[in-house]
């Protein structure tokens, strides 16, 4: 049978589709958007702090070929919420470019902005520091002014205020061996430094290298043993982290020396070394190869920092875990002190990247980097939640918690499509979302009669997914969708858009009419409509709970001969609740037409509706999943820098 033939076909290609992107959800409205999903465990709800996360996916750090690019969108910055559903795709914004250090930047004014940094791309751009409002509107774009190769990918930290901002430089030199005893050979290395940059001009105000204040020998990378190298030479230092506090000083972070420095903000002068082989403290601990150091306190003197204990990178490790630690300095008797220590929840070690973030609640959320792996602790360490991307392709430089209110410029996507097979069942779905806009709690649907007709309320529904999919009976035309919040307020509303038909109605089982059905005035059949429902995407997040409640509310509204087959389809609410929607559009073979597929299937023994069509969706294979290249990526940057 073609029908059946069809059928097969179409679950055929729906299985090989799912093998290869299961990992990463999927949207009606924005089709190129491919954002990761999540596994998520929460150990205790009740206490995680407010906010969303804010992550930047990237499946190889070194910009990729342009013949490489990604169809889709995955990499780059991205919000979700605490149950790991979808806030904000960014990766449209920047085109798939790969962003580092995407995070809430609540230092400026009263209101939280973000930033990352835009990689640099060959040929092109040597990438820039990126500073967006609540409209996701570009604010400030801090470039790379001097001879650097580029935005350097480990830090971009606005200072408060938000006119000047810290960045790393890796600057290739050459230098006199005399340290290693060899005064008459010279080698190239790869030095680590900061600039402060003024984010309005790009202007370096202020610039530090290692070159002249690090030692060849303080380095656990380049050794005394060692060969000289050509350029780019030794990657001596590898600089991750730099912050400054009130008093204008600056800490770093040098992963190959095991060392935070503080660094005078008057001369420049290193006024103390925090661990490697010349620690100037009195140290009751140890620690390695360490990330993403920060002050947390200081009053010039007395300082609480924070970073992430690696214990470990692509070459070995010296401890069995990484860990979060909160250290106390004092620079005046010289003692660190350890006051908290989080341990990775897995046991496991993070080699590469990472991040700790102290939460306005005393929480703590640290990055452990690979595969988006990231945990929330309360202030004594109680881990409260877990997460990390379904998919293993991927990984975050860092990881960030904050709340934000996002306002996005653009409107609400709607997509609407006529299904039928004759004028008694023709029904309309629509799918609605709108990237980036936080506290929406649900959306009304409306439909006008003719183009110029006056909308008519056809339903509503609340928010529970990024996307929001509503089925309405009739043939429902130039609809239009509004955002609503919490108080019941019209946040924005959609362009009208017009219903999406079948090509050719019969071709579809279309009984009636061969030119198919004709709108329907939405103020006469939305006071017999009934049997509506709306699903939360359900390829992303389980989020269907609110969905049950809408259909009740729409079934108790009365019932009509036109709606019996809906009255029976849909006759156990909390059995919709739990049904899958999908819409896809078979175009092949078939001559561009387009196929209609009610399948029901049994749930649990009770039948759920699981509508399959393939809608205005390009069968575009899946071709270029990105893939980690089997070696720790920040390892590129060093076989980059130094010789074998
Ligand atoms: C800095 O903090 C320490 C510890 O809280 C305190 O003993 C010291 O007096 C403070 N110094 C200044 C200059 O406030
Ligand atoms: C690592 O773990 C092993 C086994 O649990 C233990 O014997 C060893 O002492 C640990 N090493 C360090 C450096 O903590
Ligand atoms: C929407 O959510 C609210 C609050 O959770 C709930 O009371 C209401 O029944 C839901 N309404 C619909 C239409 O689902
Ligand atoms: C247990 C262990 O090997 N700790 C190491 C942590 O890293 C420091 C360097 O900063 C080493 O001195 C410790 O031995």
């Amino acid at each position: 049978m073609l029908f059946a033939g069809a059928l097969s076909l179409l679950f055929l290609q729906t299985v090989v589709a799912q093998r290869h992107d299961a990992d990463l959800m999927s949207f009606v409205t924005l089709p190129e958007v491919r954002a990761l999903k999540w596994e998520i465990t929460h150990h205790d709800r009740t206490r995680a702090a407010p906010g969303y996360w804010f992550v930047a996916p990237y499946g190889q750090i070194s910009p990729e070929n342009p013949t490489q690019k990604y169809q889709q969108y995955q990499v780059g910055p991205y919000i979700y919420d605490n149950d790991g559903m979808l806030i904000w795709a960014g990766a449209p914004l920047y085109d798939n470019r790969n962003v580092f250090d995407f995070r809430p930047v609540t230092n400026i004014d009263e209101e939280t902005h973000l930033s990352f940094i835009l990689n640099w791309e060959a040929g092109n751009s040597k990438g820039s520091g990126i500073i967006l409002d609540k409209n996701y509107k570009l604010e400030k774009e801090v470039g790379v002014l001097n001879d650097l190769h580029d935005f350097n990918m480990h830090e971009f930290n606005v200072l408060p205020g938000g006119k000047t901002a810290l960045a790393c430089t890796y600057r290739n030199q050459e230098i006199n061996m005399a340290d290693f005893g060899r005064p008459t050979e010279q080698s190239w290395v790869v030095t680590g430094g900061f600039v402060e940059l003024d984010t309005e001009t790009s202007e370096v105000l202020v610039q530090w290298d290692t070159f002249d204040k690090i030692a060849l020998h303080e380095s656990n990378m380049f050794h005394s043993w060692d060969s000289p190298s050509g350029p780019p030479g030794w990657d001596y230092v590898h600089i991750n982290a730099v912050d400054k506090n009130a008093a204008g000083d600056y800490i770093i972070s040098l992963r190959f020396t095991n060392t935070i420095y503080g660094i005078s903000g008057e001369d420049g002068h290193i006024m103390w070394r925090l661990g490697g082989a010349e620690s100037d403290f009195a140290m009751d601990f140890t620690f390695s190869k360490q990330h993403d150091v920060k002050f947390v306190s200081s009053n010039g003197t007395h300082h609480v920092i924070s970073f992430l204990n690696n214990a470990s990178d692509e070459r070995g490790n010296d401890e069995n875990l990484s860990a979060a630690l909160f250290v106390e300095l004092d620079t005046i008797a010289m003692t660190a002190t350890v006051i908290k220590r989080i341990n990775r929840p897995d046991s496991g070690l993070t080699r590469l990247r990472g991040s700790v973030q102290l939460l306005p609640n005393d929480n703590v959320f640290i990055g452990w980097s690979e595969r988006g792996y990231q945990s929330e602790h309360a202030p004594n360490g109680d881990l409260l939640m877990t997460a990390r991307f379904v998919s293993e392709r991927y990984s975050t430089y860092r990881a960030y918690k904050g709340e934000f209110i996002g306002r996005p410029t653009a409107l609400p996507d709607v997509v609407a499509s006529v299904y039928g097979t004759s004028d008694e069942d023709i029904t309309t779905l629509i799918h609605v979302s709108w990237n980036g806009a936080t506290d929406v709690v649900g959306w009304k649907f409306y439909a006008q009669a003719y183009d110029h007709g006056s909308p008519v309320l056809i339903g509503q529904a609340n928010k529970t997914d990024f996307e929001t999919m509503y089925i309405v009976d009739g043939y429902m035309d130039w609809i239009t969708a509004e955002a609503i919040d919490k108080n019941g307020n019209v946040m924005s509303a959609s362009r009208v858009i017009r219903s999406e038909i079948p090509k050719n109605w019969k071709a579809v089982g279309f009984v009636g009419s061969a030119t198919g059905p004709t709108p329907d005035d939405p103020s006469i059949v939305s006071a017999v409509n009934k049997g509506s429902s709306s699903v939360g995407n359900t390829d992303s997040t389980d989020g269907t709970d609110g969905m049950a409640d809408m259909v009740n509310d729409h079934t108790s509204s009365g019932s009509s001969s036109s709606s019996d087959h809906s009255s029976n389809a849909y006759a156990d609410a909390k059995e919709v609740a739990k049904a899958v929607y999908k819409a896809y559009e078979v175009i092949r073979g078939v001559g561009g037409l387009l196929i209609f597929i009610l399948v029901a299937c049994t749930v649990g023994g009770i039948i759920a509706g699981l509508w399959r069509m393939f809608k205005r969706r390009k069968m575009r294979s899946y071709q270029h999943v990105p893939s980690e290249e089997g070696i720790p990526v920040e390892e590129i940057h060093l076989r980059a820098h130094a010789p074998e």
